[in-house]
């Protein structure tokens, strides 16, 4: 919640300043000085931790922790992305610095989130190691390491593009993402709260627009909007690249939710904590379906005169059990509750489900992707396709 109080402010004065010539000068002091309050915050917070009075060793274990141990798809993509819109066009030195600078800012975006994320989700690990908060001493100091980490990125784009003719136009798209980011965590926070658990909300249409949200905008489009800015495009004319990129990022946070629960822990680096949290979670969505699946065959079956009494009467309280082991299970920490509804999971047999989807979605994009008049364009949007499909972690 604080995040999107925050992020109102650029909203308010693109709204009401972006045609003034001070509009950028607005954007900058505003930004230095969430900076330097954050800084102090800091200082104040670190001074006052137990037996730790040392705030350079702390400074450089913020990053390394939660900045360097990631695998940054995030960011190497813009550099990629870049490479192909100049169609094979040697880049520069200079070319390269700056993509990678963009991608840094992104990585630091995509910290700054997940620091904060895992608080919220009350996770354990975070790319194979304690999450940033777990961390002796730093807790509840996390989420000012989290504005600090998010308050980089300001600083790296006045560093290195002040000067370039669409600074302002970064300025304006970050804030925008990280605006999209916040409203789609909210509206995933909000469905878990305790007390407002009602399973027969989860469907489909939220879980895309949660993910829509609070994944596709900031970890596929913005790669590809960097690119396009630095490319000397405007992006109001590539609305149709950015469906396709939110289209593979929905796709994408399905596989996340596939993994919390099937992925391997040592290999995706984190513990799933999906179903303790009563997300709505791909894979709940999918589970909630098949019930109801089923229950739409009994209906005909009945209709059909085509089954005896006693069958449709031992089907109809099989699948009752099933929704209620759901009903029952899914948002309670105890690991006996989440062991209850894995093993749902399994007998619904979700992972045939999600093998299916993930071959459907791979086809649809490709068939999108063909169908964009630019080839390089269409190379750009291939191989982030081929970084994702299938993924393991
Ligand atoms: C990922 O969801 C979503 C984010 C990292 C956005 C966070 C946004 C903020 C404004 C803090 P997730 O919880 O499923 O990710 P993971 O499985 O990696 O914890
Ligand atoms: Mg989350
Ligand atoms: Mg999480
Ligand atoms: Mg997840």
């Amino acid at each position: 919640d604080g995040v999107l109080l925050r992020n109102h402010i650029p909203r308010i004065l693109k709204k009401h300043f972006r045609e003034k010539p001070y509009y950028v000068d607005l954007l900058d002091l505003f930004n230095e000085v969430e900076f330097q309050t954050a800084s102090g915050q800091m200082i104040d917070l670190i001074t006052t931790l137990e037996g730790e009075k040392d705030l350079s060793k702390y400074s450089l274990l913020l990053p390394s922790q939660t900045l360097f141990a990631g695998k940054l798809n995030r960011g190497l993509s813009v550099i990629d992305s870049y490479k192909l819109l100049k169609e094979g066009k040697e880049l520069t030195e200079d070319e390269i610095f700056l993509a990678g600078a963009l991608g840094w800012c992104i990585e630091w975006l995509q910290a700054y989130f997940l620091v904060l994320d895992d608080i919220m989700d009350n996770s354990h690990t975070r790319r194979g190691q304690p999450c940033w908060f777990k961390v002796p001493k730093v807790g509840m100091i996390a989420v000012n390491d989290g504005v600090l980490l998010r308050n980089h990125i300001p600083r790296i784009l006045k560093k290195h593009f002040r000067e370039k003719p669409y600074y302002v136009d970064l300025l304006d798209l970050f804030n925008e993402v990280e605006f999209q980011t916040a409203s789609g965590q909210m509206i995933d926070l909000i469905t878990t709260l305790e007390g407002e658990k009602d399973l027969s909300k989860y469907s489909l249409l939220l879980h895309c627009r949660i993910v829509q949200y609070k994944t596709a905008y900031y970890s596929f489009y913005l790669p590809v909007a960097c690119a396009l800015l630095m490319a000397g495009e405007n992006l109001e004319n590539h609305i149709d690249v950015k469906d396709i990129l939110v289209q593979m990022g929905i796709y994408f946070q399905v596989q996340d939710d596939y993994l919390d629960c099937f992925g391997d822990p040592e290999t995706i680096g984190k513990i799933g904590t999906d179903i303790e949290d009563f997300k709505c979670s791909w894979l709940v969505v999918k589970a909630l379906e098949c019930c109801n699946e089923e229950q739409k065959k009994i209906g005909t079956d009945i209709e059909d005169f085509k089954c005896s009494w006693l069958v449709v009467k031992a089907l109809e309280r099989c699948n009752e059990e099933q929704k209620k082991v759901l009903y029952e299970h899914y948002g309670k920490a105890d690991s006996a509750d989440v062991a209850k509804v894995k093993a749902l999971y399994n007998d619904l047999d979700l992972q045939s489900v999600f093998t299916e989807y993930e071959s459907k979605s791979y086809q649809k994009l490709t068939s999108f992707i063909e169908a964009h008049p630019s080839k390089a364009v269409q190379a750009v949007l291939k191989s982030f396709l081929g970084k994702i499909y299938k993924r393991q972690k």
